[in-house]
């Protein structure tokens, strides 16, 4: 029905839509659907904004227009939208609240800008693009073409995430963080936690972890390893303690911030591995006791929680908790990545564990782990994902799995029908260079991922069958930080890598066009200039990624 009245729309009212228009638009992620008509509209003092009062949506365009246009409007839910309006009207819908709540329709003509939606996600999805349509930096700013948009993501999970642990962020950072996210229209946050160079969030219960966890003695300098990934003898440290947490009520404050933008927050808390700096703190949950210290080097540690000691499962149900309490998605990420087995192998509790549940070998014993706190989660009403190490051994029975290592976990898990969220390191590690020359690239963790390959990227793959499909929920980019240093660096690898994959998963196929992106790119990027945003600026010289 919809589509029947957006095609009689569409021959009634004599729109243009044409791919050179849609150039002519700075609009990143290109909508699904654009028709550009004659004239344009221009705010003034007058302008009213048809809402109701204390609709969060309401109040952001308001406070959007007077920090960037000097505009003071009035919200009022009673004015009718007649002439110079910008209006909020939600769909009344007959399918008991089913419809898309991300689409949304926003029409501008001379007379006012009319904005619907089901949901709250649609109202700001819509203000997102108009903010894109009016520029930043011209004397023309407050003006806006004549056009109609009808518009909805491909994909559900659109997601960037954020290592917090190699190195730290503060609180307004991650919040700066929120917002790119938040203007290209994803939905989903990830953040790192924990690591076992540091642990990053407050537990009540458990302070030792902000105490000892979260502050390392020093950092390696440079690359540790060589070309081949073999350790170096020779590693430089800066001897400068480092560290940092989120207090409980800063972690509050981000998810209330990202919840207003319709973004979760998803916490990843690393278990059984990447535990070091909690067992520095707690080193009797280990296989072998300690004493450790958080790592001050880069790579995978050997120490993990130890799978046959009861008290670790009570420990992180602990913290698992607290974390529940502050963190109101659906998803908590167990980590489950790069876990080495050799403690396990030679500790007698975890082989007494072995024998006693009746695994064939450690890889089940850490199935055994994963399937345990799942069950944990799950009681409390929340669902596990982790990354495709959690499919050795056996898929803990409700877990989504975060495809990285290419993206065969992701096919083998969407065959077992579980759920999939795709991030393979090609090309979705934005810790990965973004130029082939080097020469003037801030030193990265190594591997290429251009900006055009992770515009293009699908992230569905062409073998599974059309129901198998649907459990590919979307993708992911990743911000590992072992060699990103501070903030301006983040800007620097995230964007525009950020705007290219929110394209991939918010646009079909049909509608996406890499040199057009570009050129969108470079217009978009004067709002980028505005804001003072490091972004990479490679694109501007050319299209490819050489
Ligand atoms: C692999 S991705 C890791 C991280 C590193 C990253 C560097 C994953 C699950 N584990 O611990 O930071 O590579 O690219």
């Amino acid at each position: 029905m919809k589509s029947f009245l957006i095609t009689a729309f569409i021959l009634l009212s004599g729109f243009l839509f044409s791919q050179t228009e849609k150039t002519q638009l700075p609009l990143i992620p290109q909508p699904n659907y654009v028709a550009i008509a004659q004239g344009s509209f221009t705010l003034s003092d007058s302008t009213v904004i048809v809402a109701g009062e204390d609709q969060f949506e309401a109040n952001y365009l308001k406070s959007y227009l007077k920090e960037n246009y000097g505009l003071e409007l009035r919200i009022d839910s009673h004015y009718p939208p007649f002439k110079n309006f910008i209006s909020l009207l939600t769909l009344i819908s007959n399918d008991g609240g089913n419809s898309n709540k991300e689409f949304y329709d926003l029409k501008i003509t001379t007379k006012g800008i009319a904005i619907k939606a089901n949901a709250n996600e649609g109202f700001f999805y819509a203000l997102q693009t108009l903010f894109q349509l009016m520029p930043l930096d011209t004397s023309v700013r407050r003006t806006v073409p004549c056009l109609q948009i009808y518009d909805s993501p491909r994909y559900l999970w659109r997601g960037m995430h954020l290592d917090c642990s190699r190195h730290f962020f503060s609180k307004d950072e991650v919040k700066k963080y929120i917002d790119y996210i938040a203007m290209y229209k994803m939905n989903t946050f990830h953040w790192h936690l924990t690591d076992d160079q540091g642990w990053r969030i407050e537990i009540k219960k458990y302070p030792l972890l902000t105490q000892i966890s979260s502050q390392r003695k020093e950092t390696v300098i440079g690359k540790p390893v060589d070309k081949k990934g073999q350790p170096l003898k020779d590693v430089k440290y800066d001897n400068k303690p480092y560290g940092g947490f989120y207090t409980q009520d800063e972690i509050k404050e981000v998810v209330a911030y990202a919840s207003e933008r319709h973004i979760t927050v998803v916490p990843e808390i690393e278990m059984p591995g990447h535990s070091l700096a909690a067992l520095a703190a707690y080193p009797q949950l280990s296989c072998i006791g300690g004493p450790f210290e958080p790592r001050t080097t880069w790579g995978v540690s050997d120490e993990l929680f130890c799978a046959g000691n009861d008290s670790s499962f009570y420990f992180l149900q602990d913290i698992i908790s607290e974390v529940i309490d502050l963190f109101p998605g659906k998803y908590i990420h167990i980590g489950g990545d790069e876990c080495p087995k050799v403690r396990w192998q030679k500790c007698p509790k975890c082989q007494n564990r072995i024998k006693e549940e009746h695994l064939k070998d450690e890889h089940q014993l850490q199935s055994y782990f994963i399937t345990r706190m799942e069950k944990f989660i799950n009681d409390k009403g929340r669902q596990i994902i982790g990354w495709d190490e959690i499919l050795e051994g056996g898929l803990a029975p409700n877990a989504t799995v975060m495809s990285w290592r290419g993206i065969k976990g992701g096919i083998e898990a969407a065959k077992q029908n579980h759920t999939v969220v795709m991030s393979p390191g090609k090309p979705c590690y934005f810790d990965h260079y973004q130029v082939k020359d080097r020469t003037n690239e801030p030193l990265a963790i190594g591997g290429f991922n251009p900006i055009d390959s992770v515009y293009n990227y699908d992230p569905t793959p062409v073998t599974l069958s059309e129901d198998q499909k649907k459990y590919i929920l979307g993708a992911q980019g990743n911000v590992w930080t072992e060699y990103i240093l501070d903030f301006k660096q983040v800007e620097y690898m995230a964007i525009p890598r950020m705007p290219a994959l929110a394209e991939a998963l918010w646009t079909k196929p049909e509608n996406k066009n890499y040199r057009n992106f570009i050129e969108r790119l470079k217009t978009h990027s004067r709002v980028l200039d505005k804001k003072h945003t490091n972004y990479a600026k490679h694109f501007k010289l050319n299209t490819t990624s050489k």
